[in-house]
Formats: structure tokens, sequence, C-alpha cells
């Protein structure tokens, strides 16, 4: 069910045959409550939208700079933003991210991402350079049973559990179940008892959805072009459908808001799946992140393109897809740009890549603690709003930006520029562990979580001449050659490549250029890096090299290569490594029995390039 343009207008500098395929301006949607009617597929029904990026905790002022500067050139379709609402204030507990889900009252004054004039400009920038906002909308609960029961919020406002006069909502406005989910199988529960101790709002009510309707049209009036649902889930589909249904029209286009529902996939009945709520707009695909992120993580290609579409629980057009989200990240930290750097990237440009769902894009920040707040100057008390840094300040460290990457922002160009263009041409190699496709005669992709491999031939639907490879630059916009990598697409379709170890080959019609050195060699072969250690053990140990790139085996101790005891006390290996990646690393002693000692302190960092050499002592 489609809400909304496809392409976002960086793409529209794209080069023409695409245009052609892409789908229509899709009408207002919305209403038809039974998913009955949304599997009835329609040419226009059966696109997907365009990149989300989900710019998780960054100030209004950061999000604006960025659609200027990088992801209205980009390409990307919208961004997700953090709850704007004024929230709880939690100095005990350091300012945890997770305030914002804590409603006080739907006034957008003032929360540590900035003021409402601020939010307001943020809308506009963005929507000025082709990016649209999409707002986390917390709409099932207010706030907790925690370290804080009463005001004043963000903004000054006073509430205690159940009590939120500047809403307003008092006790009858909330559920009678004043405990939290104990049976998940049972929908009456999972709708009107306690997630997580929050107060849950009793959304069956006219007066409960007028406030909640009022909430999401002042969003709508500044401009606000969709919605997260929080916990959709927890809400009946009734209620959400009567909510959407008060909603107006964004200004501009005229369109209903773009929603897409939060709906944790677990056991349980029908009612509380995925496809009871696609009816009413977009629901989450959580088995993409479970088994095509974990597939992709663990180096299974050809598994991750088998899964699509028949292991998912939703039709393409329907299911909002991400590798990670910011609770993964957290609860389920098997794949996130945190400790697996390339391997991530490599990942999210899979999703972007291939035609299933919406794709969203996770942007987030370093953490040493799963409740830690967002980078910022100052601190608690001091600070009670806590004064978050510039996001747009990624090579500070305190941001990770994986939007930015070229893997991930060069594929969302390939996705803009190949519409709804069927994947045809499909190739597995290196066991499994590479893969790569066409878009019709649009663009072709090849994706590698395995060692390097040299010298490979891909059959593209392209016409002859030279591509840049967008996973590794853009055309330049001086001399019509590519920043990155060119590969020479000959008159039968194929080009030939070294692939890299975790790396990506994508080429579009939208991006083509002559190449430096122009004949279709990768021009940065892998690195061979030495490793060093120092390390004293006993007979029988075995010292390894473990880090975040594939060739490092992923952090797992298992697959790290073995060094070499000739030099005793210094073992040494030489490892092939992607030319340019950064990774982090650590050495690890193998006990005969399997056990394994890691050396302490923080994760060791290098660069591969060329002469890369990494002399080390052992940590105890
Ligand atoms: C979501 N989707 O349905 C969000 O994606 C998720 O991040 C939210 O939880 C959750 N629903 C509620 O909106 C986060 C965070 C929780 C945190 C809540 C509320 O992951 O840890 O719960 O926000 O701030 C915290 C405490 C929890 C406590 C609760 C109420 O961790 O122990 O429950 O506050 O005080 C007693
Ligand atoms: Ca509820």
């Amino acid at each position: 069910m489609r809400l909304r343009r496809f392409l976002a207008a960086g793409a529209a500098l794209a080069v023409t045959t695409a245009a052609a395929t892409l789908p229509p301006t899709a009408g207002p949607v919305l209403a038809a409550a039974t998913p009955a009617a949304s599997q009835t597929a329609t040419a226009a029904d059966s696109s997907v939208g365009g990149t989300i990026v989900h710019l998780f905790q960054w100030r209004w002022e950061s999000v604006a700079q960025e659609c200027a500067d990088v992801l209205g050139p980009a390409g990307y379709h919208a961004v997700q933003v953090s709850p704007p609402q004024e929230h709880v204030v939690l100095p005990d507990e350091n300012h945890p991210w997770w305030q914002d889900y804590q409603p006080v009252s739907y006034r957008l004054d003032n929360t540590r991402r900035g003021t409402r004039a601020d939010f307001i400009d943020m809308v506009e920038t963005c929507r000025d350079h082709g990016v649209q906002i999409y707002v986390d909308a917390v709409i099932n609960h207010m706030t907790g049973t925690g370290s804080i029961g009463s005001g004043p919020g963000s903004a000054g406002g006073q509430f205690s559990k159940y009590e939120y006069p500047e809403v307003p909502y008092s006790d009858s406005d909330f559920s009678d179940c004043r405990r939290d989910i104990a049976n998940w199988d049972d929908p009456d529960e999972v709708w009107h008892c306690e997630l997580l101790a929050l107060s849950d709002l009793r959304t069956s009510t006219a007066h409960v959805q007028q406030q909640l309707a009022d909430f999401l049209n002042d969003m709508i009036a500044i401009g606000v072009a969709g919605f997260r649902v929080d916990a959709a889930k927890h809400m009946p589909p009734a209620d959400l459908a009567a909510i959407y249904g008060m909603l107006d029209p964004v200004p501009g286009t005229g369109e209903q808001p773009y929603i897409f529902q939060e709906v944790i996939e677990g056991g349980g009945p029908d009612s509380l799946r995925p496809p009871a709520y696609a009816g009413l707009g977009d629901v989450t695909e959580f088995r993409y992140h479970r088994q095509v992120g974990a597939q992709l993580r663990d180096g299974q290609l050809s598994g991750a393109l088998n899964a699509l579409p028949g292991q998912m629980s939703l039709p393409a057009h329907q299911a909002v897809v991400f590798i990670d989200n910011h609770d993964t990240q957290r609860e389920d930290p098997s794949i996130s740009y945190q400790g697996m750097g390339s391997a991530h990237d490599v990942a999210q440009a899979f999703m972007l890549a291939h035609p299933y769902g919406t794709p969203k894009v996770m942007s987030s920040y370093p953490f040493t603690s799963t409740i830690q707040g967002p980078p910022s100057t100052g601190t608690a008390p001091g600070n009670p709003a806590g004064e978050l840094t510039a996001a747009t300040d990624c090579g500070s460290g305190d941001w990770f930006c994986e939007h930015r990457n070229p893997a991930v922002a060069g594929l969302v160009g390939f996705r803009n520029q190949v519409g709804d263009a069927p994947i045809a041409d499909v190739w597995t190699g290196n066991g499994g562990a590479a893969a790569g496709f066409s878009r019709g005669d649009l663009g072709y992709a090849v994706f590698n979580r395995g060692g390097v491999l040299n010298g490979q031939t891909f059959q593209t639907g392209l016409p002859a001449g030279s591509y840049c490879n967008v996973a590794s630059g853009s055309r330049s916009d001086g001399d019509g050659g590519c920043t990155g990598a060119a590969y020479q697409v000959a008159a039968d379709g194929s080009f030939q490549a070294n692939l890299g170890g975790d790396s990506v080959i994508a080429l579009h019609r939208g991006e083509t250029g002559s190449g430096d050195p122009g004949n279709g060699d990768d021009p940065e072969p892998p690195a061979g890096c030495e490793f060093a250690v120092t390390a004293e053990t006993w007979w029988g140990q075995q010292v390894h090299v473990v880090g975040d790139l594939a060739a490092l085996g992923g952090w797992q101790p298992a697959n790290g290569p073995a060094m070499s005891s000739a030099d005793y006390p210094i073992w040494r290996t030489e490892v092939a490594l992607p030319t340019g990646a950064s990774f982090e690393y650590k050495y690890i002693k193998r006990n005969p029995d399997g056990g394994v000692e890691w050396e302490s302190g923080d994760n060791r960092s290098g660069t591969a390039g060329p002469g890369c050499s990494f002399q080390d002592n052992w940590r105890g």
C-alpha cells in the first residue's frame, strides 16, 4: 500500500531508463482495515517504498543539516526521527535514550533534541531537499513505574502515573488491567495490560483517540509525512483504524501520511501477528532481521537470497525491513555496526539492492551500556536535558553514521535507479558466501561476505560501457570519471572483477564514467597485513588473531586465523584484508580443549593498506 513517491529528489539526477519503469505516485490509502483487501495486488500497491534512514537520537538541527548535505543528494526518501514529544527526565539513570518512550505530554517544546521551532525547521529543510520526516509515535502508553513516578517532564509538564494534566488524561483514560502483560498469547492482555509497566492508554475511547489524533495532526500540519507506530501490537487494529481515520492529509502532497507499525512477531494467535495489522499500513518484518540478517552475518549469502520472499510473513509491498534497529542492537546484538563494521555495511547494502520490502537503514552511536544515552557534551545533573553533540560530525567517534558509508549511501541511489525491475542473472559463489544479481537491465550488484575472490566473471543485463562502482564512489561531476573503482561491461553484458573480502560491487545506469585504471580490474587488490604478537604460552596453546572482518573470523574465536610460533615468543601470521578497511582486533590463546583466553583491555584497531604490519605485545 503506497502513499508516497518512490523517488527522492536526489535520484532525479539519475539517467533515463528507470523513469519509465517507476511506479506512479500512488493515491491515498488507509481505511481498508481488512487484510483481504490489502492482498489484492495491483500495479500500484505491489511497489515498495524508498529508503528510510533511522537517525536514532539525532538532534533536529543535525537532521536538517544531514538532509541538505547527505540524505537529499544520496536519494534517501525519509528519516525516522526519535520520539519528539515531552518525556520523562531520568537523571538517576544518567538520561537513558529510552526516556523518549515515556510520554508526559504531546508538546514538542523541549526534548534534548531541540525545540518546537527546531523541529519545524527540520521538517521544512528536509522537505526542501526531497526528504520526508517520519516520526516515531508513542501512542500506546504514557509513563512507567520506575525511577521516576511524577513530573516535571522535559518541557516542565507535571504528571504522575495515570494523570497527565497537560494532555489531558486522567485515571479513566487508562486500561483497567494495571499490571504487566503475563500471557503473551492472549490478545486481550497484550492489548490492554501494561507493556514494561507503562500506563496503558484506553485507545478504544473517543477522548483518547481524539488526543492522539490531535498530537499526530499537529505534526502533519508542520509537514510530517509519516509515522512509525510504536508498540502497535499492543493496540487492537480497530482502535488504530479509528485513529488513522482521523488523520489529515499531508500538506503539499495531499496524501495520507505513510504509516508503518511495529509488530514484533512472536507466537500467539493470528490476531497478534503482522498480517493482522497489514491492512492498516505497512508493518515491520522482524523475520528479515532474524533470518536474512543472521544469514548475512554468517556469510550465507545464498541462504539470504533463498529466504526472500518465501520465508517472510508479509508480502513485499507491506513489509518494512531492517538488518538491525535500536532495540535489536541492544537486546540481540548479533548484527549491528558495533563490532561488525564493514560486514554490517555489506548486509545493509544487500537489503537496499534486493527488491523485498521498504528498507530501513540504521544509523547509530557507539555504546558500552545498553541504556546509555546519546553522545552529550554535558552530564547530569548540571545539564539536565543533556546537550547532544552534533551528529553530523561523524568523524569524531561520537556517532557511527552508517548511512554515510559508501556501500550504504551508494546502494540507496542504486535502489532508486532500478525501481521495481525484477531480479535476474542470479549468481552465487565462494561456497555460498557471495551472491550477485541483476535488477532487470538497469543495474547489477554483487556481495561478498567471504574471502577474496580474484578474476571472477559476472553476467549482467547492462549495456556495454564503463560503470562506477557506486559502493565505493560515484561519478565525479568534474571530469566524468568515477571517484571509486570503475568496471568495464562487455558487449555480452559480462564484466570481470576481483571481489575483495566483505565487499560490494554495484553498477547501474545512473553512474557511468571512465575509471581508474579503466580496465575493469579492481584498482585496490587486498592488502596482506602482517600481525605479530609477543605472547608467552604453555605447551599446546595456540595464538590466533580475531577481529570484526570476515577474514579475521568476525569475532568468532574458532574462525580467527592461527598464528605461527616459529619465532616464539613472537607469534606471526599474514592475513589478506580489504584495502582501506578499518577494523578492530584482539589476540586470543586457544587451549587444546577448545577453551579460549582473550587478552584484556579495549579492542585494538587498524587499517588495511600496502605494507600494513601490526606489532603488539599480549596484554595479560
Ligand atoms: C518499543 N516498541 O514497541 C520501542 O521500540 C522500545 O524501544 C520501547 O522500550 C518500548 N516499545 C516502549 O515504548 C524502551 C526501552 C525500555 C524502556 C522503555 C520505556 O527498551 O527498556 O523501559 O523504552 O522507557 C524502561 C525500563 C523498564 C521499565 C520501564 C518503565 O527499562 O525496566 O519497566 O522503563 O519505567 C519497569
Ligand atoms: Ca495497549
